[in-house]
């Protein structure tokens, strides 16, 4: 059988929602000309509470694709929804689309209404021919929660089958920085290949043995450098373990660095101005630009001078420009940098500082004007925990304002 794996399709996405919905047809639509399947990890909407313009873009999309002829169809299903079509479409609800516990999410909705099936926690068999093949699902959760989640439920293959395991996380060893991530050892054991969502990036690798497959989004979202490999989808072959990436027509993303030491204002726009006709060169569609600018600005001058949204309204005919300024620095910050490190701003200590922001707000609020401001202050700026400084607050509320 073949298995399509499209994901993160964020549609409602703001900045460019309709590069989001286009995007997301484009791959749906060429996946069920080409797979049997398909299977989506996570993040269809970019909104927990998509607005209804956005909740009819999948309608539109889901609705076409649940009527297309599929080569497998679904013939079981142990979901709590119940199920509403046999159209091979299998989703997980993300991250983006997490909801508290019991209401029912949009990706659910979706399901209710004969679309997909959504398949959290569940097991969805699909057929084709004579062959079987399970999907497990595992919604996006709090990273914290993860393996504890994952022993609750522990997820089993179906016998008999080729069986996948589903998930939405971010996953440790692509992510080395947060020990709550799920690593490989910790996802369950028995399945013939496990698919995520959730990296917007493109991943495989080897887990239990056996096949991890990430597509990466369908749309731009992160800005970060490595989102600049193509978008698509990924397509796997139960019968020789064999997969490819489709890539499907995206708007292009391209990121550059200058860098620059003790530049003019005169001198950095001109720089970035050049810089960005370059990128824009050969460009049939109006590119995404990212230009990060690091280094020193002359004495004097503050990176506001640089005037980056002046700039990128300039290009918006041409270009969605976005400048980063993170990692510029100068002088006349550097001193204000060095004023807090000393505890000050313009020569007033920045606790005094609080303080008469504090009594300001109290004071606007109509609070009781015998309230110990200081008091009120020491009390929720002390390294004690929240709930602890938030006790004492009250009590200290409830005997002086009565
Ligand atoms: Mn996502």
């Amino acid at each position: 059988m073949k298995i399509a794996i499209v994901s993160d399709l964020h549609l409602g996405y703001e900045r460019f929602e309709e590069d989001a919905y286009l995007q997301a047809k484009s791959a749906l639509e060429s996946a069920s000309g080409m797979a049997d399947a398909v299977l989506i990890p996570g993040d269809i909407f970019d909104k927990r509470y998509p607005r209804p313009d956005v909740i009819s873009q999948a309608i539109n999309i889901f609705r076409e694709l649940s009527k297309k002829e599929w080569g497998a169809r679904i013939v079981g299903y142990t979901g709590s929804v119940g199920l509403h079509t046999h159209a091979p479409i299998i989703a997980i609800p993300g991250t983006h689309e997490r909801i508290a516990e019991g209401k029912d999410n949009a990706v659910r909705l979706l399901s209710l209404a004969g679309l997909l099936a959504d398949t959290s926690e569940a097991t969805t068999t699909i057929q084709k021919g004579d062959e079987l093949v399970s999907v497990f699902g595992l919604g996006g959760i709090a990273e914290e929660l993860v393996k504890e989640r994952i022993a609750a439920i522990s997820p089993k293959p179906t016998e008999g089958t080729f069986s996948i395991f589903m998930f939405h996380q971010s996953i440790y060893e692509m992510l080395p920085y947060n020990d709550n991530f799920i690593k490989y050892s910790d996802l369950p054991k028995g399945f013939d290949i496990y698919v995520s969502g959730h990296m917007h990036s493109r991943h495989d690798a080897e887990v239990h043995g056996k096949k991890l497959l990430i597509p990466g989004s369908t749309v731009l979202t992160q800005m970060k450098g490595d989102e600049q490999g193509s978008k698509g989808f990924i397509v796997f072959d139960t019968h020789d373990g064999s997969y490819k990436f489709v890539q499907i027509n995206s708007r292009p993303y391209v990121t550059a660095e200058i860098r620059v030491e003790n530049a003019k204002p005169s001198e950095l726009i001109s720089r970035c101005e050049s810089e960005t006709e370059r990128m824009i060169s050969g460009k049939s569609t109006k590119p995404i630009i990212r230009l990060k600018v690091t280094g020193t600005m002359a004495n004097g001058f503050d990176k506001a001078d640089l005037q980056a949204h002046a700039l990128a309204m300039k290009y918006s005919d041409k270009a969605f420009l976005t400048i980063d300024t993170s990692q510029l620095s100068s002088p006349g910050t550097e001193l204000m940098i060095d004023e807090l490190r000393d505890g000050k701003i313009d020569d007033i200590p920045i606790k005094e500082l609080g303080m008469l922001t504090l009594y300001k707000r109290l004071k606007d609020a109509g609070a009781d004007q015998t309230i110990s401001y200081t008091e009120l202050f020491n009390i929720l700026s002390s390294q004690a925990s929240k709930e602890k400084a938030v006790k004492s607050a009250a009590e200290l509320l409830l005997v002086d304002g009565g």
